[in-house]
This record gives C-alpha cells, sequence and structure tokens, in this order.
C-alpha cells in the first residue's frame, strides 16, 4: 500500500490534476474511487476530509488535503523530482493567476456538465428515480443532495441555460487564445509548471459538454493542447477504475 492516497473520480479534471503532478514526480500513489453520481462524496466520513464533499482528497503523512490547486502545490514541494513551480515571485502570481483563471470559469462548466455529461452518467446507470433514492439515502441524509441527483435524473435539459454556459465559457477561451499569441511554449514561458497542469484536464473537458470542436475554434489553445498531450503524465493519467463505477457503483471506503 502506498503512503500517498487519492480520492478520485471517473473523468473527473480536479483529480486528473493531481493524478498529471503525481505521475511528473514519478509518486507511487493509491486510488479511491467514488461514484459522484449517487453522491459517495457527500458521505459524513469523507465530508470530514473534504468539507465540501468534492474529489480531490489527498492523503499523504496522515495530513488530509483538499483542493486540487492546493494539493498540486504541496506535492510540488514536499516530494523530490521534476520542480514545478516558478522561482521568481512574479512567476509564481502568474501560475496562481491562472489557477484562479481556470477556477473561476469551473462555475459555469460544472453547470453545464449538470446539463449534459451529468445527466447521461446518470442515465446511463439505468437506476430510476426510487433506486437512485435509495442508492443517494445510503450515502447522505442531506436531501439537497438527493434532490440534485434527482433533478439530474429527471429534469430535461435545460437548453438556454446549457448554451449561455457556452457562451460564457467562450469568452474565457478567447482570452486564452489572446494570451498565447506570442507563441510561448508553456503558460509561463519555456518552462512547464503547475499552471499547465491546472489547465490542460479542464480544456480537454470540453467535449463532455457539446464543444467538439474547441481546438479548431482556437487553434493556439490546440497546438497548445497537443504539447502538453504529447508528456507521458497525460496518457499515463488517464485513469479509470478496474471496473466501471458507472455501472457497478464500486464502494471505496
Ligand atoms: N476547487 C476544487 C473543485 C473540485 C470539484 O469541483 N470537483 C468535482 C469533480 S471535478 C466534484 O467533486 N464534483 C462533485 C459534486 O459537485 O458534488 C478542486 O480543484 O479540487
Amino acid at each position: 500500500m502506498s503512503d500517498i492516497v487519492l480520492y478520485d473520480a471517473v473523468n473527473s479534471p480536479c483529480g486528473r490534476r493531481v493524478r498529471m503532478t503525481l505521475l511528473e514526480k514519478k509518486a507511487d500513489f493509491e486510488i479511491r474511487w467514488l461514484a459522484l453520481a449517487v453522491m459517495e462524496q457527500k458521505q459524513d466520513w469523507y465530508l470530514k476530509l473534504n468539507p465540501a464533499g468534492l474529489v480531490p482528497t489527498l492523503i499523504h503523512a496522515e495530513q488530509s488535503l483538499f483542493d486540487s490547486n492546493v494539493i498540486n502545490e504541496y506535492l510540488a514541494r514536499s516530494l523530490a523530482g521534476i520542480e514545478l513551480i516558478p522561482d521568481s515571485l512574479s512567476l509564481q502570481t502568474e501560475m496562481r493567476m491562472w489557477m484562479a483563471f481556470e477556477m473561476e470559469w469551473a462555475k459555469p462548466f460544472r453547470e453545464a456538465i449538470y446539463q449534459s455529461y451529468g445527466k447521461s452518467r446518470l442515465r446511463e446507470t439505468g437506476l430510476d428515480t426510487a433506486s437512485l433514492s435509495a442508492r443517494v439515502r445510503e450515502n447522505t441524509a442531506n436531501t439537497a443532495y438527493l434532490n440534485t441527483a434527482k433533478s439530474v435524473l429527471n429534469d430535461p435539459i435545460d437548453e438556454k441555460r446549457l448554451n449561455d454556459c457556452i457562451k460564457v465559457l467562450m469568452e474565457r477561451m478567447q482570452w486564452m487564445e489572446e494570451q498565447l499569441s506570442d507563441s510561448r511554449d508553456w503558460l509561463l514561458g519555456k518552462k512547464f509548471t503547475l499552471a499547465d497542469i491546472t489547465l490542460g484536464p479542464r480544456l480537454d473537458m470540453f467535449p463532455f459538454i457539446g464543444v467538439n470542436d474547441l481546438y479548431q475554434r482556437y487553434p493556439r489553445i490546440g497546438s497548445y493542447m497537443e504539447r502538453l498531450k504529447s508528456r507521458p503524465s497525460w496518457e499515463s493519467s488517464d485513469i479509470k477504475p478496474p471496473v466501471n463505477e458507472n455501472v457497478t457503483f464500486v464502494r471505496t471506503k
């Protein structure tokens, strides 16, 4: 058993960025999967580790850490291996601004996910309202989460809301495309850093909200992502649970 444990979920960009950092550092780690569709992330024992009930959470040296960017800075500083944080204060600040940039548009992105992939993920399980409710109640007594799960399953897609979220997201992508006009290799210039690890996994999620041509619309983002995907940590961070959680809901405590 590894001394680094990562609580994670299938297709989580936040989880993937921690996986990438661990792989860039060549660290051993163990993943424990949570099934988000049935709110395993809202179980009492997990809320003690991560009060927001989100993935990822990392356990290391008996310390429990949450928020992917916080975890990544911790790993970057505490593990030996490749340097992922720039030396100068000015570049460190720039790195955190890229993280803040992503965190801001993660909000409309999450809303869009609820209107798209979140629905298909839940519907593909074959659970009906009664069996979904029973599964969620096993995990949490908070009816707010039950109501969210039921509305993801049953409410029709709010196309207007989804399109509005996408419009906001495209505004952010336009800004990013302009930032890349100086042909830099990585977001901070010559050096690959945590800023790239923060942005890459989220950018690659656009097809999950129905935007399949992001890299054609924004070619500089496209070639930037090609560079990112050529790093071994990209492919090797595409980890799935041994059995598809959507089908079996592997319990992971
Ligand atoms: N700022 C947090 C965001 C974490 C987050 O939004 N996680 C998503 C998966 S990428 C999640 O757990 N969603 C489940 C939910 O909304 O209950 C981080 O970077 O760790």
